[in-house]
């Protein structure tokens, strides 16, 4: 029905060739679609390559020769999958914002598909260049905090928003003093009326600095400085000064540029940074439409996050086993492997690792088949599993220090908390619950 109205309107049957052969420097995406009531999957699969490389809706009068050298090729299907290729040269080094105009950008509304999800895009190694990456690994981070092959480990204040500056600093205390390495400020506490971001900061470092002098152990925070850029900097800078290691950022509410500009920032000052994902379920969750958190991940590994939240698969959130490996892959292998219809497999060249962060839900009780997912290498956040621990936020963090010996030492929680009251205590209200 279209190819008989629209022939001679439309030309995006230039834009599928199965019998095309990639270039080894071509950027593939791979994504999923359901094409329009009536419309071929071909005649889907067009759109999507034009309008996301150099097409319109309409043949032209004319127009530039090397436009076709330029022009995207759908090359591969399958079922409702498409794989396109993208010439190098339509992509700007350096510049993520403007690849996700192209492969995350118009499609996304074309009337053509009913649905449509970027999976994931396989990256040449010229493009990943152009990159800076994570500022430090994950064996830099380690060496950073002293923490040599346990979780790196976390905790909210919790009520998310309530405290005062002197009343979370005071949790955070309680928390570090319970073992845990990081407090981490929540995704949306920035600087409040009842507890500002500068007073959070001094209170934080002198609370900080008394743990770190009773334990001997590093301690440090995720203070969130989401902000418009220039709030951001200057937020950093009062970390910086107040020794903090690292800076948290909502990274898809205040976008990828501004993720690359506070990164270099960051970097200036040795600083690292803790990726939140808050807003990324607006378009990760519906497996038919949207972007995939593995490659909103790839590009946040790219532009130079050191760690960014995964999932916990057994928590509160959304994420399913299959997905949470698929973005521990992507963030801390050299060559993140193919899975078929999901990931492409990515040689990252000397692109430093990052961390993933399982949070949401989690409590001493989860923490074995969290690192059963993961293993060792991952930060484990536990904020209402510590501070709903029937004998408070220390006891809850101690319970799930305990939780991750027993996992590292190869015993049960049970058998650990026949020698570990507060572990046992934990146990005794939680169980193995898993939260929804
Ligand atoms: C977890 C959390 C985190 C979520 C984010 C929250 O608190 O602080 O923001 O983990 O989700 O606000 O829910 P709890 P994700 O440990 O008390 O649940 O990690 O999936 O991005
Ligand atoms: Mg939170």
């Amino acid at each position: 029905m279209f190819t008989d109205i629209m022939s001679g309107i439309d030309w995006y049957d230039e834009f599928v060739d199965l019998e095309h052969t990639p270039d080894k420097d071509d950027v593939i995406a791979l994504f999923h679609f359901e094409p329009a009531d009536g419309m071929e999957p071909k005649e889907a699969a067009g759109r999507i390559a034009s309008e996301s490389s150099t097409g319109t809706w309409t043949t032209l009068s004319e127009y530039p020769a090397r436009m076709d050298s330029l022009k995207a090729k759908a090359f591969w299907m399958d079922g409702g999958l498409v794989k396109v290729a993208y010439p190098l040269d339509l992509w700007e080094r350096g510049n993520i914002s403007q690849l996700l105009s192209g492969i995350a950008g118009n499609i996304f509304g074309m009337k053509g598909v009913k649905k449509l999800r970027l999976i994931d895009a396989r990256l040449p190694l010229k493009y990943v260049r152009s990159f800076p990456g994570p500022n430090m690994s994950m064996k830099g981070i380690r060496r950073m905090m002293r923490v040599r092959d346990r979780p790196l480990t976390g905790a909210v204040p919790k009520p998310k928003i309530g405290f005062s500056a002197l009343e979370h600093a005071r949790v955070g205390y309680e928390t570090w003093m319970g073992g845990f390495d990081f407090v981490k400020d929540d995704e949306n506490l920035s600087s409040l009326p009842f507890n500002s971001f500068g007073r959070r900061v001094r209170y934080l470092a002198r609370m900080r600095d008394r743990a770190e002098a009773r334990t001997g152990e590093i301690k440090d925070a995720y203070v969130n400085i989401t902000a418009k850029v220039s709030e951001m900097k200057k937020r950093a800078d009062l970390l910086h000064k107040n020794g903090f290691r690292y800076a948290m950022m909502d990274v898809v509410i205040v976008g990828h540029a501004a993720v690359q500009e506070l990164r270099d920032h960051l970097t200036d000052l040795g600083m690292a940074i803790h990726a939140h994902r808050a807003m990324h379920a607006a378009f990760t969750r519906d497996a038919t439409h949207g972007i995939s958190m593995p490659f909103l991940a790839k590009t946040m590994r790219l532009i130079g996050v050191n760690q960014i939240h995964s999932g916990t698969a057994v928590g509160k959130l959304v994420g399913e086993k299959s997905e949470v490996k698929a973005v521990a892959d992507i963030l801390r292998e050299r060559i993140s492997p193919e899975v078929e219809g999901t990931l492409l497999g990515q040689d990252w060249g000397t692109i430093k690792t990052a961390f993933p962060v399982s949070s949401g839900g989690l409590h001493p009780g989860l923490i074995p088949d969290v690192m059963s997912i993961y293993g060792n290498e991952l930060v484990l956040l536990v904020s209402g599993g510590i501070h709903g621990h029937p004998k408070g936020t220390r006891a809850g963090a101690t319970a799930s220090m305990q939780a991750i010996e027993a996992v590292m030492e190869g015993v049960t929680l049970e058998e650990k908390a026949h020698h570990a009251r507060e572990l046992h205590e934990a146990l005794e209200k939680w169980g193995a619950y898993k939260p929804v």
